[in-house]
């Protein structure tokens, strides 16, 4: 019966791992998928996780079956971080949240939700974006159409082709916006323009949706929340989907989680009750661990006080990291302005750097990159620096 199937193709970021790893070459770098690591190219554990695990080891009692949406303890937490601690969407009831496995299943979720009670819409994504976007969208039934976003001239966003193109969106239509550290291209819109296109939504009646996988990445837990905070007071409804997998280094626990803020108690209420029936036939109820370490983190303020040194140490990393690349490249003699590359945030730059050259790096010198010229600067060490750029070098001559 299988014999007619054909094999699919790989993701073209977990692909790049896999070649990565079977790379005999000793001295090659990984700055390919989007992945922490620290000055040693390790992805370790964070000290608070462990000391959470810890606890968590000696009181867990039970292993019974989380409910669907998983605890209020955790949904609460969540939204804290989202909105702030005294948020009125809290407060007034309006937000609920699904513990969902991963950022992923909480686009899922939202997928699914869209599709099945938000009628014939379209979901606009940015270009470029993340390209699971497309494929969990796609999977869900939904057609999607594409905002411009960046210039690859300037090497910064274009963001009056990106209003001219929402303004093209129908009345429903959904706009899924990254909530910071944009994640192909690491530039993100100024809190005058978070204004602004809060406003474009509620004026043509799109529902925004948020992807947030780098919360604390950018300047802070609570600075990176000003667009969607602003959003929230802009705009009535509101999809979020929330992963834990960078900030807290939680990657494989698969812990995020899907929140829906609606107009009033009454409509988050019903609209969230359908979230559950979908959540029910995907996967029945979340995995308990990841979101248990992130409740554990968040409501014990010596261990919140903790996690957010860890994250501000790996944030700090990266910018020191950026700003290193930039002065080395100069050093290795490469003439191209890269200083935009200090400007961006969290993970990721788009270097401009084509498709040959891409090809050039792995195959070269070893140095693996996304396809489209996505560097993870938090795969840069001090250790690989030299050799990174003079390979850059190299092929940019
Ligand atoms: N959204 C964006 C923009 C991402 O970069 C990622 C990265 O993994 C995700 C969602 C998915 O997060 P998770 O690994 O928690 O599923
Ligand atoms: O963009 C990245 O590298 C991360 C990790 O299918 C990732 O978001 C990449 C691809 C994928 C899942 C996670």
């Amino acid at each position: 019966m299988f014999e007619k199937i054909s094999a699919a193709p790989a993701d073209p970021i977990l692909g790049l791992t896999e070649e990565y790893k079977a790379d005999p070459r000793e001295d090659k770098i990984n700055l390919g998928v989007g992945v922490y690591k620290n000055e040693h190219g390790e992805t370790p554990v964070l000290p608070s996780v462990k000391k959470a695990e810890a606890l968590l080891l000696d009181r867990e009692n039970t292993k019974s079956y989380l409910s669907i949406p998983g605890t209020a303890e955790y949904g609460l937490a969540v939204q804290q971080l989202l909105f702030g601690e005294q948020a009125d969407v809290i407060n007034d009831k309006r937000a609920h949240t699904a513990h969902s496995p991963g950022g992923t299943g909480a686009l899922r979720l939202a997928g699914e939700f869209i599709k099945r009670h938000l009628g014939e819409v379209t979901v606009w994504i940015s270009n470029p974006t993340w390209a699971n976007h497309k494929g969990v969208f796609t999977a869900a039934g939904l057609p999607l159409a594409e905002y411009s976003y960046y210039d690859a001239a300037k090497n910064d966003k274009d963001f009056e082709a990106m209003v001219a193109d929402l303004e093209k969106a129908n009345a429903g239509d959904v706009v899924l916006l990254h909530g910071c550290c944009h994640n192909p291209t690491g530039i993100d819109p100024t809190e005058q323009e978070w204004q602004a296109l809060a406003e474009l939504c509620q004026r043509k009646g799109l529902l925004p949706m948020f992807d947030f996988a780098y919360q604390g990445f950018a300047t802070g837990v609570e600075e990176d929340a000003a667009g969607l905070r602003i959003f929230t007071k802009v705009c009535p409804e509101l999809l979020i989907a929330s992963s834990f997998s960078k900030n807290f280094g939680l990657y494989n626990e698969r812990v995020g989680a899907f929140t829906l803020v609606g107009r009033n108690q009454e409509e988050a209420t019903k609209a969230f009750s359908q979230v559950k029936t979908i959540a029910r036939v995907i996967y029945s109820n979340p995995p308990a661990h990841g979101a248990a370490v992130v409740t554990t983190i968040l409501n014990d303020a010596t261990l919140k006080a903790q996690w957010l040194q860890e994250l501000a140490d790996m944030r700090d990393r990266i910018k020191t990291m950026r700003t290193e690349f930039v002065k080395t490249l100069k050093a290795q003699g490469v003439s191209r302005d890269f200083s935009f590359i200090e400007q961006q945030n969290g993970m990721f730059s788009f270097s401009g750097l084509n498709k040959d050259q891409v090809n050039a790096l792995k195959a070269d010198h070893g140095v693996y990159i996304v396809g489209s010229g996505r560097l993870n600067v938090a795969g840069m060490t001090h250790t690989n620096m030299v050799p990174l750029c003079t390979a850059i070098a190299k092929v940019l001559d």
